[in-house]
Formats: C-alpha cells, sequence, structure tokens
C-alpha cells in the first residue's frame, strides 16, 4: 500500500479487481499514490462504515467505488463522507451490469456519486486525476499530454484510412 494515498479505490469484491484494476493502472500511470481495499456493503458494513468515515481524515481526496448486482457500496460510501466519490458500475452475471448502473446512478438528491459507464474503470481513474489537478499545476499538465496523445492515435488512424 502507497504511502499518504491520495485516491481509495475500493469494490465489493474481489471478483470487481479484474474491472477496476483499469482505475489503478491510470493512477499508477500518472504517479498519483492510491490504496486498494475491497469492502462490501453487504457483507462488511461495518468496515465500510469505517473506511468512509474514516477516508477524509487519512488524508484521501477522492473515492473510487466499484461494485455489481445491487451495488450499493459506492452510494452508501458518499452518504458517509463529502469526499468526492466516483461510481464504477461492474458487469454483472445476470443482467450484465444494467442493475449496477442503476443502483450506482440513481442517487437521491443531496447524496452525488459520479457515475461512469459499465465497466469502464478507466474513465473513473481520469476523473478522479482530473479533481486532483484543481489543485495540481504538474498533474494538470500531465493530463494535457495524455490528451494529445490521444488525439494523435486518431489523426494517425485517420490519415492511415486516407492512404
Ligand atoms: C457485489 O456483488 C460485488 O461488488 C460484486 O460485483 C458482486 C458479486 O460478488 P461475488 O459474489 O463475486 O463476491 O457486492
Amino acid at each position: 500500500m502507497a504511502r499518504d494515498p491520495r485516491v481509495g479505490v475500493v469494490m465489493g469484491s474481489d471478483s470487481d479487481l479484474p474491472c477496476m484494476q483499469a482505475a489503478v493502472d491510470v493512477l499508477e500511470e500518472f504517479g498519483v499514490t492510491h490504496e486498494v481495499r475491497v469492502l462490501s456493503a453487504h457483507r462488511t458494513p461495518k468496515a465500510m462504515v469505517s473506511y468512509a468515515e474514516s477516508a477524509r481524515g487519512r488524508g484521501l481526496q477522492v473515492l473510487i467505488a466499484g461494485a455489481g448486482g445491487a451495488a450499493h457500496l459506492p452510494g452508501m460510501v458518499a452518504s458517509l463522507t463529502t469526499l468526492p466519490v466516483i461510481g464504477v458500475p461492474v458487469a454483472s452475471k445476470a443482467l450484465n451490469g444494467l442493475d449496477s448502473l442503476y443502483s450506482i446512478v440513481q442517487m437521491p438528491a443531496g447524496i452525488p456519486v459520479a457515475t461512469v459507464a459499465i465497466g469502464n474503470a478507466c474513465n473513473a481513474g481520469l476523473l478522479a486525476l482530473q479533481i486532483l489537478a484543481l489543485q495540481d499545476q504538474a498533474l494538470a499538465e500531465a493530463l494535457q499530454t495524455h490528451r494529445r496523445e490521444l488525439q494523435t492515435n486518431v489523426e494517425a488512424k485517420d490519415l492511415r484510412l486516407q492512404q
């Protein structure tokens, strides 16, 4: 676990890790300290409460929470902290993640969860970086470089198609 993590990545089960790894990879690529935890809203509710309640005090600045099925974790975590929470709907076996998406995105007014597309943990990582970059110029510049790389990639593909 990194010292002084700035981002907490939590998930309801270790079975969510193959999906959530993309968020971790983004944080690692940009050199942002983070921690990864398995905390279930249903199976380990007390640990989830204690994690969310202590997150800001421990110096975390953004939380990414992924879960599948009856995906209460992001919303429950968001209800226990004023840190921004980004929810990742993990694709479930029965309903392909539509249940996860609805569980995470349909938060009642007052407790927001910023929700990314089903399975798109990469965007959760990037959004967490953008939030941190509000007060981190070096990170803002690294994100700008990343955007230029995306642009160059598309331009190269376009060029190839034109040949
Ligand atoms: C949720 O239940 C987890 O987030 C996971 O997506 C889903 C299934 O969990 P396992 O039965 O694979 O542990 O709480």
